[in-house]
């Protein structure tokens, strides 16, 4: 049976599972969400009644959690870009660097864009200013821990690049990587380049106009 996908092109962890599927070629159905697709939605309720997305579905198998869709795409549909190193040793960095990229810059990037989306009387300035704060630390964290590799966890492309595209794609929208950021603007750079996350920019870009913070006018 065929692989589906639920989801919706604009958005980041929709991004981070695509990236597996494309970078490996796998074929599969992308199943819409949203207003035009309520059947998809009603099915992804269904399937996660906590409601987040994306979530794949392999036959009798459910799989939700961006991080987890990868780990299952790489056991059971491996392709020629394994995003999980088969070597243990070599896999924990990889690991860890798809925490780092989702904690510490989807997570920030996530409340940023979550605060401009609640109604003025609920917005929270100070967990913002946290998020801004966790930003400013990890920008300089990764642009030390980056110097001299080729992708995040070294020579090959991994789930932690898969984690890093959408975060810093987005994250440098809301909280600009400075320009003494040298080598974390480089990474973004290339990651906007890779022609998986490529894709994914290029499928999105009809829908940056629901941006609420506005979508700049590069990438
Ligand atoms: N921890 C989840 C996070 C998924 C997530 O936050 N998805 C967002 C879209 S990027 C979402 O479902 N937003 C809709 C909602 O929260 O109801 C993962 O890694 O997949």
């Amino acid at each position: 049976m065929s692989l589906q996908l639920f989801g919706h092109p604009f958005s980041s962890y929709t991004m981070k599972a695509l990236i597996a599927l494309y970078e490996n070629r796998t074929p599969f159905e992308f199943r819409m969400l949203g207003p035009d697709h309520t059947d998809n939605g009603a099915e992804l309720a269904r399937r996660w009644p906590i409601g987040k997305f994306p979530l794949l579905v392999d036959g009798d198998t459910t799989v939700f959690e961006a991080s987890a869709i990868i780990e299952h795409l790489a056991a059971f549909h491996p392709g020629p870009v394994p995003l999980i190193p088969a070597d243990a040793k070599a896999a924990v960095p990889v690991r860890m660097l798809d925490r780092v990229f989702d904690n510490y810059v989807m997570g920030p990037m996530q409340a940023i864009v979550g605060n401009a989306l609640r109604p003025e009387g609920s917005r929270d300035a100070y967990g913002v200013a946290q998020a801004r704060t966790t930003l400013d630390t990890i920008y300089a964290w990764l642009d030390h821990t980056l110097a001299g590799r080729r992708w995040a966890a070294g020579d090959a492309f991994t789930l932690a690049d898969a984690a890093a595209a959408p975060a810093l794609f987005y994250a440098d929208w809301v909280h600009l990587i400075g320009q003494d950021h040298t080598t974390l603007k480089a990474y973004r750079a290339c990651l906007l380049k890779r022609p998986s996350f490529a894709r994914c920019i290029d499928e999105a870009r009809p829908y940056r106009p629901l941006f609420p913070l506005g979508a700049p006018d590069r990438d």
